[in-house]
């Protein structure tokens, strides 16, 4: 992540203390006319990701932009960054748990309320996809290790080998300096969490990852964990999070936002009580990271993490308006 300018807007207080890194996010929205703030009736296509994932949010903007349906959008946006080996928290290219296996947790949530979800997933690169699958063909919501990879295989999909070079000698060196204990690291955050509203109205989000970098055999983080790596309630709106899975399953975080949303909570204001749960009951906060993004009916977002410095600031490329949170924002 690079660092980025940003707009600071106001911290809750309490939470205003990190030097450390905080999420970055990244949305992109319909023409200046169609103000994703707007209260009118008009629909405005939005997409929004944790973290500055350009390819992948363009990827899902280009299924909105040709009046695509928002599921579509966040399976072409969550596929890209599964796809992208450079990125060592999802997909192909992942970190490896301690025993140096490659386990991916995704899940996806449709304007029905339909959740598809797979867990601990090894030998097949694109989650989100599969969760799609255990949502639209099976009679259930979550798959888990090998009876996913069987299935995913059943529906079509390769199995290969996901451990990169490169992961696979980050993996090596871990292991002889770490003592074998998984690592709490809060600079490498990079899970896409994604909502998308299309041009109807219809509010669709996916979370996908490979979870903490050498965590235990058989971890399980929040990323695929219904109301706590994402939720998404079409008449009100969707959150999802990055960071430490184990306190933001220990909230219910992206749940809680939606919640709060619904009474009358911007998302803005429903990301830092998130947070904020998370920070009041946790004095080890220093030490990890969470944040959330969310996004209401109405197209308007916001995103907050535990260290201070998440704004929001918005810039143009070409024709798309581009907004970002800032990250690695040291605090005077
Ligand atoms: C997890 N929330 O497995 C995920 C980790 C994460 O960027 O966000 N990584 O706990």
């Amino acid at each position: 992540m690079e660092r980025r300018k940003f707009l600071k807007k106001a911290s809750v207080s309490g939470l205003a203390l990190a030097i450390v890194p905080a999420i970055a996010s990244c949305v992109t929205e319909g023409e200046k006319e169609n103000k994703v703030t707007a209260t009118s009736k008009t629909i405005v296509p939005v997409v929004v990701a944790t973290w500055r994932f350009h390819n992948a949010t363009k990827a899902a903007w280009e299924v909105l932009e040709k009046g695509g349906e928002s599921i579509d959008a966040i399976v072409a946006g969550c596929r890209t960054e599964e796809a992208d080996l450079k990125n060592t928290t999802v997909g192909n290219g992942g970190a490896p748990d301690r025993d140096g296996n490659v386990t991916l947790d995704a899940c996806i949530m449709n304007k029905n309320g339909g959740y598809g979800a797979v867990v601990c997933m090894e030998n097949i690169a694109h989650p989100i996809s599969v969760a799609r699958k255990v949502m639209e063909e099976t009679p259930h919501v979550m798959l888990a290790g090998k009876g996913a990879e069987q299935f995913a295989v059943e529906q079509g999909f390769k199995r290969e080998n996901l451990l990169t070079e490169a992961s696979k000698k980050a993996w090596e060196k871990w292991k002889v300096k770490s003592e074998y204990k998984p690592i709490i690291n809060i600079e490498n955050h990079d899970t896409i969490g994604m909502l998308a509203i299309d041009k109807h109205g219809d509010i669709s989000g996916g979370c996908t990852t490979s979870g903490m970098a050498y965590k235990m055999a058989g971890r399980v983080g929040d990323s695929a964990i219904i109301g706590s790596g994402l939720f998404i309630d079409n008449k009100i709106g969707g959150a999802t999070a990055t960071g430490m899975g184990e306190e933001v399953l220990k909230t219910v975080g992206s749940y809680l936002i939606v919640e709060l949303m619904r009474q009358g909570r911007t998302p803005q204001e429903a990301c830092e009580e998130g947070v904020k749960r998370i920070v009041t009951s946790n004095p080890n906060y220093n030490n990890f990271q969470v944040g959330y993004v969310a996004i209401n009916k109405k197209g308007e977002y916001g995103c907050y993490c535990i260290h201070d410095g998440f704004g929001i600031s918005k810039y143009q490329e070409g024709k798309q308006t581009y907004i970002e949170s800032g990250s690695y924002i040291k605090k005077a």
